[in-house]
């Protein structure tokens, strides 16, 4: 969780057909904006250098630039949507990670993967299996990472669930807060896991990120028991992003 840089791209006016599992009404682009800029300058407070790309019109869900790309230290691996209408992000996406990296390879498929459904932590690489992300994806990720060293591991996204990191986020070196539902399957195994509390379970989708913790804003409890336990929280505004199933992680790629 000790990052340099991040990438976020800004949402556009076509948010508003942004792909959700349910209708939660349709998100407002002033508020999703004044929430990314509260993002993106809490992710600057830390020192980082955030590089924000302009948005696309043409992609109403590509400010969660999460999915398009697997950001590690020695290269950065492209993904290969399983939502049909995300596919072309990653184009979109690919110059600047080529900018800033000397190695960049690609999911070349056939299977699909998305960035939402790998949890990097600093012994392995999880990535849990979902609507989006199949078997062959995982595969291919697994030879792509395995050449750098790291081990993956395949887990599964619980049924219902959009992306594996929609339930879980790394907050420690060791830490891993999660939902009951998702560590219920036992892939936390040897790991500290901090729940998130009963009915806040979309606290979950949180990021550390240096010395902070951002998480959506309106899970006091879960809120409380991670500044109990030590943590820096900063919370943001996710009113706008919820409504599209995104979260804290989906914003920004990090390295
Ligand atoms: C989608 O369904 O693809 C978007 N509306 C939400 C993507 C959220 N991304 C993420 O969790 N990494």
């Amino acid at each position: 969780y000790e990052f340099t840089r991040a990438v976020t791209r800004k949402p556009g006016s076509s948010i508003i057909d942004g792909l959700r599992a349910e209708d939660l009404g349709t998100p407002d682009l002033e508020r999703m904006l004044a929430a990314h800029a509260s993002y993106v300058a809490t992710l600057r407070e830390t020192g980082a250098e955030v590089i924000e790309l302009p948005p696309l019109e043409a992609f109403p869900d590509s400010v969660f630039v999460e999915d398009t790309a697997l950001c590690l230290h020695e290269g950065a691996i492209l993904m290969r949507p399983g939502a049909e209408s995300r596919a072309g992000e990653v184009a979109e996406m690919a110059p600047t990670l080529r900018a800033l990296y000397d190695e960049v390879v690609a999911i070349e498929g056939p299977g699909t993967i998305e960035g939402g459904d790998i949890l990097t932590t600093s012994r392995e690489i999880l990535v849990g299996r979902s609507a989006r992300t199949d078997a062959a994806g995982v595969a291919e990720l697994s030879r792509l990472a395995g050449r750098w060293g790291y081990a993956v591991r395949e887990v599964f996204t619980p049924e219902g669930v959009l992306h594996f990191k929609t339930d879980c986020s790394l907050i420690g070196p060791n830490t891993i807060l999660s939902t009951r539902r998702l560590a219920a399957s036992g892939c936390f195994e040897g790991y500290d896991v901090v729940f998130t509390a009963d009915g806040e379970e979309a606290a979950a989708n949180a990021i550390r990120f240096n010395r902070l913790v951002l998480m959506a804003a309106g899970f006091p409890a879960t809120a409380a028991k991670l500044r109990a336990a030590g943590y820096d929280v900063r919370e943001i505004d996710n009113s706008e992003c919820a409504k599209l199933d995104g979260g804290m992680s989906c914003l920004s790629l990090r390295f």
